[in-house]
């Protein structure tokens, strides 16, 4: 049972005590492996007490070097065939250990999540912000594995799962790194209830959520080569669309420049825009700049041509024919737009990725 902690010396007996003693009572043999950061609030003498008295082993390690790694770490450290997780601060229900380890004894599953999404599972009187924070991360990581509650930071899995895998300790969230990259067939989730911590203060900063989401498109970049590409390439494109927009305004309002030539100065800013953070961010590209630039912009040209003929036929061919009335013409025309930019879209990443960045797209198939 590893926990890792940091600044957790109130909740560390009354933790040690409950996972004991739900380990006793079903005749599991545990040890807690702790593994603190240097602590400053003396968590890790405190752990040291309860080692002499406790089946506890303690890592010792020089300053808070975040979650993940120290998981890893307490992996390493253990020396059981199963493997589990849990916060320190009693958020986590260490009466629900045996249910857990019963799933994975019988061979029901390699992984078992804590979950506080599937029926029976909850959270504390949680303020509406980190509700809702907390489900669009769970949302945005449905891509990545069928279970409900990936980061619920209360996990057990067998050891096995990690075999010859590399797995990458950045940000919080392990327990979503070893669902994509470990080795298993079955996974399950038993409900929990997910009490506010006891005691002691919260290590979730706002960075932690930018390193959760980079972390996240990584793992997608990991599991779905393609649909990672293309949704860096959309929002990009969407960015784009803005400074569109938004250089078009300057250019006509402010400075009075006729608004056609207004509108081929800001479609060349904004490609030029996508153009290089495709480059940085998307495709990762080393390769040549100038010819690329020159076939960025060649298929962003096609792309528009594409737009105005697929709206034209939108427009001119489909609406009489489904018979759209004169006062719904402007929603037809948002909704054709919109299909149009769909179509252009797939057009104009695939027309990159096989044209403009084909070079990098090879090297880095090969490697994914
Ligand atoms: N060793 C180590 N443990 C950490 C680090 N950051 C957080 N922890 C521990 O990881 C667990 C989860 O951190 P929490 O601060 O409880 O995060 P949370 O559960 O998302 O947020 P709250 O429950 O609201 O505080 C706790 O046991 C922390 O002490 C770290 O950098 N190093
Ligand atoms: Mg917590």
């Amino acid at each position: 049972m590893v926990v890792p902690t940091y600044n957790e010396v109130g909740n560390l007996d009354e933790l040690v005590q409950r996972i004991q003693q739900s380990c006793l009572s079903s005749g599991i043999d545990a040890e807690v492996v702790i593994v603190d950061d240097n602590s400053p609030d003396g968590t890790g003498a405190r752990a040291e007490e309860l080692a002499k008295d406790h089946d506890v082993k303690v890592v010792h390690r020089a300053g808070k070097l975040g979650l993940s790694s120290a998981v890893l770490e307490g992996f390493a450290a253990a020396s059981s065939d199963v493997l589990a997780v849990m916060d320190a601060d009693l958020s986590h229900p260490p009466e629900k250990i045996p249910e857990m380890f019963s799933k994975i004894q019988s061979g029901e599953a390699e992984i078992v999540f804590g979950s506080r999404y599937v029926p029976g599972g909850s959270v504390e009187d949680w303020p509406f912000h980190r509700k809702l924070i907390s489900k669009g991360a769970t949302l945005f990581a449905r891509g990545l594995t069928k279970v409900k509650d990936p980061m619920s930071g209360f996990f057990m899995l067998k050891r096995s799962v990690l075999d010859g895998e590399k797995l990458d300790p950045i940000g919080f969230k392990i327990g979503l790194e070893i669902l994509v990259k470990g080795k298993y067939s079955k996974v399950v989730e038993v409900p929990i209830h997910f009490a506010n911590r006891k005691s002691g203060k919260s290590k979730l900063g706002t960075g932690e959520y930018l390193k959760y989401l980079d972390h996240a498109i990584q793992l997608y970049e990991h599991k779905r080569f393609w649909l990672s590409k293309y949704l860096k390439f959309s929002f990009i494109g969407g960015i784009g669309a803005i400074i569109n927009i938004a250089v078009l305004w300057f250019l006509v309002e402010a400075t009075g420049v006729y608004y056609l030539t207004a509108a081929v100065a800001s479609f060349v800013v904004a490609a030029t825009s996508n153009f290089v953070f495709n480059r940085i961010w998307t495709f990762r590209s080393k390769s040549e700049i100038k010819s690329q630039y020159a076939r960025f912009l060649v298929v962003s040209v096609d792309g528009l041509f594409l737009n105005l003929i697929l709206l034209k036929q939108l427009e001119e061919g489909l609406m009489p024919a489904i018979g759209i009335t004169s006062d719904k013409a402007s929603l037809f025309l948002i909704v054709s737009q919109l299909i149009a930019i769909f179509i252009v879209s797939i057009f104009n990443f695939v027309a990159n990725s096989f044209w403009t960045y084909s070079a990098d797209i090879k090297s880095r198939s090969k490697k994914a």
